[in-house]
């Protein structure tokens, strides 16, 4: 059992801007559980697109792997020795946590774990391209040639996931998909404040668009076939294929 996340439990003088630092690492699986609805789901079924999509001789890239949750599942269905795996992250103690995760599990010749900005990363030879829940975080002016060099690095077939936080344009739809992530937050025990200094540490560093903006940008990217095949409430996961 991990440790459970109080870093916005009690009153912080000043609210700063959300950082991936040491205290978020120690937390992160509790975390993300008890705040991104379907966050298990999502995880578990990206070794079942990974299945589908594979074939070997290919490498699985996890951009944003924080403790690497994602590579871990696709491994676990994806026997294939000559599938390898390259997980990026710029939070270095999210990095080392998840060094140790999949030493053990993944034999060592098969990943490599690389310190740096997702941005910078060479896609290559690619089969899978996870983003899961990272996009929203790169500045938008970034995210449509991230995700065209990303279609350059992808072999035919190959398969991009992205993950995302949405947003919703009408203000009806907002409002309500708002309220239910709300009420999923308070039912895995965050408190009102918590709640709050965590919206309030992600203003400026979780942009989040449409799940209509995602497919366009998607498709502007060079991906024929994009498909929206997951939601709970305002989190979304899409599949794109080259
Ligand atoms: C999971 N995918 O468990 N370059 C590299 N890493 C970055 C960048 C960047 N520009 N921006 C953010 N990160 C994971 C969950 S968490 C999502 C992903 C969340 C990293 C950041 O350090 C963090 O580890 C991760 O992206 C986002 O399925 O916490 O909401």
């Amino acid at each position: 059992m991990g440790k459970r996340d109080k870093v916005y439990a009690g009153k912080l003088p000043r609210v700063v801007d959300f950082v991936f630092d040491e205290h978020v690492a120690a937390v992160f699986p509790d975390m993300i559980r008890r705040s991104v609805p379907g966050y298990e789901t999502v995880i578990a079924l990206l070794g079942v697109i990974a299945e589908q999509h594979l074939s070997g001789d290919c490498t699985v890239y996890d951009l944003g792997c924080s403790l690497g949750a994602s590579m871990l599942s696709v491994h676990s269905r994806i026997t294939d020795p000559s599938v390898r795996f390259i997980g990026v992250d710029n939070s270095a103690p999210m990095l080392a946590q998840c060094r140790n995760n999949l030493q053990g599990v993944i034999d060592r010749k098969r990943f490599d774990l690389l310190h740096c900005d997702i941005r910078d990363v060479e896609v290559k030879d690619a089969g899978m391209v996870i983003l899961n829940f990272t996009l929203q975080f790169l500045d938008p002016a970034d995210r449509l040639g991230l995700l065209t060099r990303i279609h350059a690095g992808l072999k035919t077939g190959g398969v991009v996931v992205l993950s995302e936080k949405v947003a919703f344009q009408g203000p009806a739809e907002a409002h309500l998909q708002r309220a239910l992530h709300d009420r999923f937050k308070a039912a895995n025990g965050y408190s009102e404040l918590e709640i709050a200094q965590k919206r309030a540490a992600l203003e400026n560093v979780m942009l989040t668009d449409s799940p209509a903006e995602h497919c366009r940008r998607l498709r502007q990217a060079g991906f024929l076939q994009v498909s929206q095949w997951f939601q709970a409430f305002n989190f979304c996961s899409f599949v794109a294929i080259k």
